[in-house]
C-alpha cells in the first residue's frame, strides 16, 4: 500500500534511498501511522540490496515539529501503555544500514529525538533543535534525555530539557549534536553527497562498524572493545576484505559487492 505520511525514493542516488516524511501542512508532526508508515519503509530498505545508506529528510520548513500532540492530548496511560509506541521505535533503532537524517527548520521533541536515532545530521543553518515537552506539561519520551546527554553532556541537555529551548545549527554543530552546517538550500545535496561517500565503501564493513560505534553507548569499554574484536575479525570472512585489501595493493578502486 503506498504510504500517506511519508515519500520514499528506494534509488534516490545509486545505492542511496531517500525517505520524505511528508506531512508538510502540520510541520511534519509525527502520528502513530506516520511512525508505523517509517518503521515499514525503513525495514524495507534495510533488506533491500540495491540500498547501501539511507537519507530521511523532511522538508524546508521542518524536519518534524515533534510528536502528534493533538494525537496524544486526550490518552490515558494505560493507552499509550497499549499503543506502545516504544516498539516503532525499538524497530527504527535496529536498522543495520546508516541513517542521515538532513534537517531543515523544526527538529523538536520526537523530531530532535528521530534525528538523533539516525546516525549522522546534516542541517540547514534554519534548522533548529530542542525538546519543548516541558512546555506542554510532559518530558521526551523517546531518548531525549538520554541521547541528548550524550551528545551535547549534561550542562546543556538539562537546560535544553528543563527549559524547552531551542538551539541553532550552529550551537548543534558547535556541541558535536550534528555533524555540518549548510547553506538550507543545499542540507539535502550536502547528505545525499555525505552518504555517497559512505555507499562506495564495503556495505558489510559499514554495517558492522556502525553496529560497533553504537555498541559504545550501552556497554563499558572492554565489552564494547571485545564487540569490535569480534566484529573485526569477522569482516575478514568477507569478499569485501580481500577485495579491499587487494585493490589497495594493485593500487586500484575497490570494487564492493556486500559479500
Ligand atoms: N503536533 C501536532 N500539530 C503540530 C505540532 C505537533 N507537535 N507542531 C505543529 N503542529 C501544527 C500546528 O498545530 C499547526 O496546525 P494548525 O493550527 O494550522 O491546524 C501547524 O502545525 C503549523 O504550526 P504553527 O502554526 O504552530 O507554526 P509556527 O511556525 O507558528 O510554530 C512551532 C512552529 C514548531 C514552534 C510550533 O508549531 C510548536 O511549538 N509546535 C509544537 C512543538 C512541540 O511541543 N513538540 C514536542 C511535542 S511532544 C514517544 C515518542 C515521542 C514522543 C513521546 C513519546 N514514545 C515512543 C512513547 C514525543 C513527544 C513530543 O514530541
Amino acid at each position: 500500500m503506498t504510504p500517506e505520511f511519508i515519500i520514499i525514493h528506494p534509488q534516490a542516488r545509486p545505492y542511496i534511498a531517500h525517505v520524505q516524511l511528508n506531512r508538510p501542512k502540520e510541520l511534519n508532526a509525527l502520528n502513530l501511522q506516520l511512525m508505523q508508515e517509517l518503521r515499514d519503509a525503513l525495514k524495507a530498505l534495510d533488506e533491500d540490496e540495491a540500498v547501501r545508506v539511507i537519507v530521511l529528510s523532511g522538508n524546508d520548513k521542518a524536519f518534524a515539529a515533534g510528536a502528534d500532540i493533538k494525537q496524544m492530548a486526550g490518552r490515558t496511560a494505560m493507552d499509550m501503555y497499549n499503543i506502545d509506541q516504544f516498539s516503532t521505535w525499538d524497530a527504527i533503532k535496529k536498522i543495520k544500514k546508516p541513517v542521515i537524517a538532513a534537517v531543515s527548520g523544526f527538529a523538536l521533541g520526537g523530531g530532535c529525538e528521530l534525528a538523533m536515532l539516525c546516525d549522522m545530521i546534516v542541517a540547514g543553518e534554519t534548522a533548529r533543535f530542542g525538546q519543548p515537552e516541558i512546555k506542554i506539561g510532559v518530558m521526551p519520551g523517546a531518548g531525549g534525555t538520554q541521547r541528548l546527554t550524550r551528545a551535547v553532556g549534561k550542562a546543556l541537555a538539562m537546560e535544553m530539557v528543563l527549559t524547552g529551548k531551542f538551539i541553532t545549527a550552529e550551537q548543534a554543530l558547535q556541541v558535536g549534536l550534528i555533524n555540518r552546517v549548510v547553506p538550507v538550500e543545499l542540507y539535502l545535496e550536502e547528505a545525499f553527497r555525505l552518504a555517497a561517500d559512505i555507499a562506495q565503501l564495503s556495505p558489510l564493513a559499514v554495517k558492522m562498524a556502525k553496529e560497533s560505534v553504537l555498541r559504545a553507548f550501552d556497554s563499558t569499554l572492554e565489552e564494547g572493545l571485545h564487540f569490535e574484536r569480534k566484529n573485526f575479525y569477522l569482516l575478514f570472512a568477507s569478499d569485501d576484505q580481500k577485495e579491499g585489501m587487494q585493490a589497495f595493493m594493485e593500487k586500484r578502486t575497490p570494487v564492493f559487492t556486500g559479500k
